[in-house]
This record gives C-alpha cells, structure tokens and sequence, in this order.
C-alpha cells in the first residue's frame, strides 16, 4: 500500500530550550524558557519576575507580568528547560540512538542566546558556534540531514525585556545578525531551515485562557507583523548565502471542524481556520497578506503598522516548503457548548466522534491527511511534518523495559493517513515525530509527558540519572524507517 517517495526524510524533532539544558554554560544567556516554572495539566506554568523594589513573584504564561516587573530567575522555583534532559552533554550518545534507528533527518533548534547572549552583542559567542559545529558534524558521520528551526520560543531575555521582544520592530537589526551569523557559519553542513516554530501559536491561542481585548489583538497581529519579515529577511539572506540554502515556515497545524451542520457554524469555522492557522501560512508561502486580512484586523479595531518597503520584502521572502505540527483538531460552534475540549493548550467544543490524550489533546489521525491536502492544494509547495506524536506517561518495567504499543498505534495511524495524501498526489516530503527523545513539554514544563522513542531517566522533581533506554517504539521505528514507511505492522 504505502507510497512514501525514495529519500523521503525520516526522523525526529526536538527543540534547544527543551532538551539542551545547560542554560548558563559555556556564556550562553537566559532566555524567555528560561524564566517559566514546572506545571502541569490543571496548574499552568508560571513566569517569575522580580519588582523594583525588590520583591519577587509568578504568574501564569499567559497573564504577563505586573507593570515595572523584571522577569528574572528566582529563588524557590522549579525551571526545568534549565538541565531539561541535559543533550547539552549527551548529543553524541543521542545522535548514535537516532542513527540506529535510521534517522535521514534530525530537526533541532539553534539558541539564539548561546550565540548572542543578551542579543546585542557585536559579535557571538564562539562556545556557542562551537557546540552546534560539533552537533552538525556529528550529524554528519551518520549521514544524518539536520533540520535547523531558528526560532523556538527563546529570544534572549535579555532582549525580551529591554525591546519587549516582537512587539518592537526594533529587534529585526539584532535578528538579522544572528541569522545572518548561523547561516554563514554552518554553510555546507546545513540544507534546510525553518525560520520561527508554530509562528500561529500567537494569535491562534489569543483568547483561549483569558479574553483578549482589541489591545490584545492589536500587539499580537503586530508581533506576528515582525515575525513575518523577520522569516523573509531570513529566506532572502539565506537564498544569498547559499544556493544549497531551502527554507521553511512553521505552522502550529490545529484543524478546526464545525461541530454542526448549521451554516452558521460552518462559517465559523472557516474563519477561525482563517485566524488560527492560514492568516500566517498565507503571508509566508504565497508573500502577501491574504485578502480576508482586513477583515481580521476590522474585527478588533487593529492597524497594523507597516513601512512602505514591506510589501515587498514579504514578497521576496516567501518560504521554499511549509512545514507544519499536527497533534489534534478542534470544534467549532455558534451553539451553546455542553462539553469543552478542555485539556492544556486545547481549546473549543469537544469532538464526541474521538478519543483523548491524558492531556485533553483530540486524537485524530483522519485530521492529518485532511489537513495534508488542503495545505497541498492551498500552496502547491513541498510539505513537511515536522511535530507528530503521543505524549504519555511511560511506565519502565522491572528489567528495564518500557512497553508504549500506545505510541506505536498513534503513530502507525498518522503515518498510514501521510502514505494516502501522498497516493493523493501531495507533495509530502519528510517527517519528523516529535521529542524523538523524550524532552520537557513547552506547554506544561513536565518531564513525565512523554513522546520518546528513547526514555530519559529524569522526573520532575529533578531526580535521576539522564541515563537513555530504549522503548519498544524505538524498535518499531527503526523498522519503520529500514522499510520505508512499509511495514508499519
Ligand atoms: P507539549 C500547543 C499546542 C500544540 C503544539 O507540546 C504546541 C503547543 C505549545 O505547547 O507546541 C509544539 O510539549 C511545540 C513543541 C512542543 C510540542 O508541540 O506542550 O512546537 O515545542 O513541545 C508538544 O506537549
């Protein structure tokens, strides 16, 4: 049955601020992940910050920090993405697993603050293009393709605090510099980047833990704003740079479906699908805004301010492929809603027609090939899904042993919806399942949500050995991957 091309890239994904730790070695600089404590499904992360006077405190992610407040590092806390599962120490050990297991692709992220620590500095950090030297030769032994994310929730704090991050277009100066140094620096041992991870996730989550006045939607359609050039200064240098050079956006992939066949709710749904997810795909694949834009902004009184020359720096900045992460769909209904979704980083009415995660997350394998072909029909560009997979608990048996047929059923599903879109004529070219090792989750800073083919001794209490082992998906992917995609028994 299955039709996955010659080369197609196999793999996994992970993230720097998730799985490096060694937050202060080496020079590198604190960044935004840096400043959020441990939570959990049903008590959110908080970031902790300090005020002028001296006294310190935390609030939830999504609150923000009480005015004159520093966020700051503070004693009595738990920061796991500090140590995370410390791959800082342990690449190569863990690029050895992920080429025992086939891997043609690695998707990493590259910390902007161990290159440029405060991200103002004049010239980087050279333990920092060091070490991801010797991550991409690493690679290299293993004829392993990294898959390089720029961008994964971690400006530098410092920059963070002092611009107020992407709301300022004042950052792009100190962007261009980083990016300019990566992509001059790994020239000849990197292809293919992604610019700024699930750049949606800003306005796609807006409203979903608190409402969002016009002020809310003002800053983020703003920050998305610059985020948008920054991802077409990047395309445009990398281009210059390097004719080897591809580059793609990355979207957060949450379909959304009506929950009724009332009209009504199916407009409704398109034009959330038109906030949430295609509002950024839109500008970044096809280089202008979409025409419904206005319409967005109209909603909630937002003007979004752009200098002349942006149009086309836009359109000289669309991405080479698109890249995506698919976990779950959601509802939508003008209807009153009897049941949520619910779960952490989940929003809308729940699907009675599927299953979910401990997490709350819909499990909807149907979903990706759905999404798979609309994005194929939308852009005609080459697709890659770069975040798939199952987070669990996993339970390590006396002899060692860690039994997850839950996460090889979730992933057999999925792969076999990617094997019918391609029959379908989509251009799917790669995948990389996600926390291939398992890491510390962006959502709820845990330890025990795990997505791993390779187990790290770690909890979250900050116990354990970092020591690796194999779970029976590890041997199950490695078959996966020798067959290519054929055998998913
Ligand atoms: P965790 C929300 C919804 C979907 C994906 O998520 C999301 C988020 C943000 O939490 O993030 C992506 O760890 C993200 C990864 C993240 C992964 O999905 O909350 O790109 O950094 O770890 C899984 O279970």
């Amino acid at each position: 049955m299955m039709s996955f091309p010659q080369g197609f890239l196999w793999g996994g994904a992970t993230a720097a601020n998730q799985c490096e730790g060694a937050w202060d070695v080496d020079g590198r600089g604190p960044a935004e992940s840096d400043v959020l404590t441990g939570g959990s499904v049903k008590s959110p992360r908080l970031v902790t910050y300090r005020m002028p006077d001296g006294t310190t405190g935390a609030v939830p992610k999504w609150q923000g920090v009480p005015e004159g407040a520093r966020r700051e590092v503070v004693d009595g806390y738990w920061y796991p993405n500090h140590d995370a599962i410390d791959f800082y120490h342990h690449y190569k050990e863990d690029i050895a697993l992920f080429a025992e297991m086939g891997f043609k692709q690695y998707r990493m992220s590259i910390s902007w603050s161990r290159i440029f620590p405060k991200g103002i500095e004049e010239e980087p950090n050279q333990a920092g293009l060091d070490f991801y030297r010797n991550v991409f030769l690493e690679l290299k032994k293993y004829d392993i393709e990294p898959l390089v994310t720029m961008w994964h929730f971690d400006t530098p704090l410092y920059l963070d605090e002092e611009l107020g991050g992407w709301k300022n277009r004042a950052i792009l100066p100190y962007w261009d510099r980083y990016v300019r140094t990566i992509l001059t620096e790994y020239k000849g041992l990197v292809k293919n980047w992604l610019t700024i991870n699930e750049i949606n996730n800003t306005i796609q989550f807006l409203g979903a833990n608190k409402p969002a006045s016009d002020e809310d939607f003002q800053r983020a359609y703003q920050h998305l704003h610059h985020q948008f050039l920054a991802s077409a200064h990047a395309v445009k240098m990398a281009h210059e740079i390097s004719d080897e050079y591809r580059v793609g956006c990355m979207i957060c992939g949450v379909p959304h479906y009506p929950l009724t066949c009332d009209p009504a709710d199916v407009l409704l749904t398109q034009r959330q699908m038109e906030r949430c997810v295609f509002y950024c795909g839109d500008v970044q694949a096809k280089g202008k805004y979409p025409v419904y834009a206005q319409r967005l902004w109209d909603e909630h009184d937002v003007h979004v301010e752009m200098e002349p020359e942006d149009a086309q720096v836009l359109a000289e900045g669309a991405v080479d492929f698109y890249t995506f992460s698919y976990y779950m769909t959601t509802c939508d209904t003008t209807h009153e809603v009897t049941e949520t979704a619910g779960g952490n980083m989940s929003f809308g009415a729940k699907n009675p027609y599927l299953k979910y995660s401990d997490w709350g997350w819909a499990l909807d394998a149907m979903g990706l090939r759905y999404y798979l072909e609309m994005v194929y029909d939308r852009y005609e560009k080459p697709l890659m899904v770069v975040e798939n997979g199952l987070g669990a608990f996993d339970t390590v048996e006396e002899d060692g042993s860690i039994h997850d047929p839950y996460r090889i059923d979730y992933m057999r599903a999925h792969i076999e919806e990617m094997g019918k879109a391609i029959d379908e004529g989509v251009d799917l070219i790669g995948y990389t399942s996600w926390g291939c090792i398992d890491v510390i989750s962006a959502g709820t800073g845990e330890m025990r949500k795990r997505y791993g083919f390779i187990y790290v001794d770690r909890d979250d209490e900050g116990n354990g050995t970092f020591a690796r082992s194999k779970k029976d998906s590890f041997y199950w992917y490695k078959k996966v991957i020798e067959s290519n995609g054929s055998d998913l028994a």
